[in-house]
């Protein structure tokens, strides 16, 4: 696995000059991914000056070389809701029953909620609301249902990082029968203190392999006084009860060392949040075989392309 040369693949200079609030952005970091029709999507989250938080849509047809549409996508029927809203961030995009359904986190007065909303084509995305009671955050929803029930991945907010924000170090498995209402299913994985993954929070969606779900997830390592260093890694769950882990590497898989992974709005942080698989078998399993690419945040200020094989994933989660 490695990073592709043409790091970092999308940066603020990518945002087109014209639109007032999205001039001069800080950062375009942490994008959900996917793979429509001929083109790649990312769904990036853009930090202007102000520190306000806008969803940008930015397309590829290699995968590498992306334009930005501006303005930034509106989710319509939010403007609908009595509370008010800081900020919505960390789009995951997940194929469901043939629509695209994107869960993302949502800044509000008494705390972090998990926002869903849905399209079928990239240029109108509808609000389907706000589907968590709790302080909670990384909600990843799983691309099918287990026995009638949607199943998400998510974080409650428990822990406070020093001088920073509420985190986490549990992922649970919640299931749902609308994909609004949610109650927690299980305990999926706890932080390993002392390690490189004491913090933990879920990655991009789930891909379905025959050796388990495969889930990628960042890890913190909180131990070093005066940095959180966030990291990539992999686990991988039952294909029939997702609560259960099967493997889950003991090594990150991809850890800050590029010059903008080190240095940035928030120093040393990789965040993975957005997979492609490129090739399914007929059963809809990703090919062991298959390249995939990772897209992820770097520093909270630019994307990085990470890329293999979906076996060299699998590898990193039983290392
Ligand atoms: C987490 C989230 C991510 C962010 C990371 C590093 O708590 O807010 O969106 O990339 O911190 O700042």
């Amino acid at each position: 696995m490695q990073r592709h040369p043409a790091n970092p693949v999308v940066t603020r200079q990518h945002v087109p000059a014209g639109t007032p609030h999205l001039t001069d952005v800080s950062s375009v970091f942490n994008p959900g991914a996917i793979q429509f029709h001929d083109q790649t999507i990312l769904l990036l989250r853009v930090q202007n000056r102000g520190r306000e938080t806008f969803t940008l849509t930015a397309r590829s047809r290699d995968g590498l070389h992306f334009t930005l549409s501006t303005p930034e996508i509106r989710f319509r029927g939010m403007e609908k809701l009595e509370e008010r809203i800081y900020h919505c961030y960390d789009m995951r995009i997940t194929p469901l029953e043939g629509r695209y359904y994107i869960m993302f986190a949502m800044d509000m007065e008494e705390g972090c909620r998990l926002g869903l909303a849905v399209t079928d084509d990239f240029e109108t995305f509808e609000f389907l609301g706000i589907t968590s009671g709790g302080d909670t955050r990384n909600g990843v929803l799983f691309p099918e249902r287990f026995n009638g029930l949607y199943l998400r991945l998510e974080r409650p907010n428990r822990v406070q990082l020093a001088g920073g924000p509420a985190s986490g170090s549990t992922i649970i498995l919640s299931g749902s029968s609308d994909l609004l209402e949610w109650s927690p299913v299980g305990e999926v994985a706890s932080g390993r203190f002392h390690y490189w993954d004491e913090l933990i929070g879920g990655g991009p969606p789930p891909v379905k392999t025959r050796a388990g779900w495969l889930a990628l997830y960042h890890g913190v390592a909180t131990h070093f006084a005066s940095a959180n260093i966030y990291q990539a890694g992999v686990m991988l769950l039952d294909l029939l009860d997702p609560c259960k882990v099967l493997a889950r590497s003991r090594y990150n898989m991809l850890e800050p060392r590029e010059s903008w992974e080190l240095t940035g709005q928030v120093p040393n942080v990789v965040f993975p949040s957005g997979l492609i698989v490129e090739e399914y078998d007929d059963q809809g399993f990703a090919r062991f075989d298959s390249p995939f690419r990772l897209y992820y945040g770097a520093a909270d200020t630019v994307v990085g392309l990470f890329t293999g094989r979906v076996s060299e994933l699998i590898e990193a989660a039983t290392a």
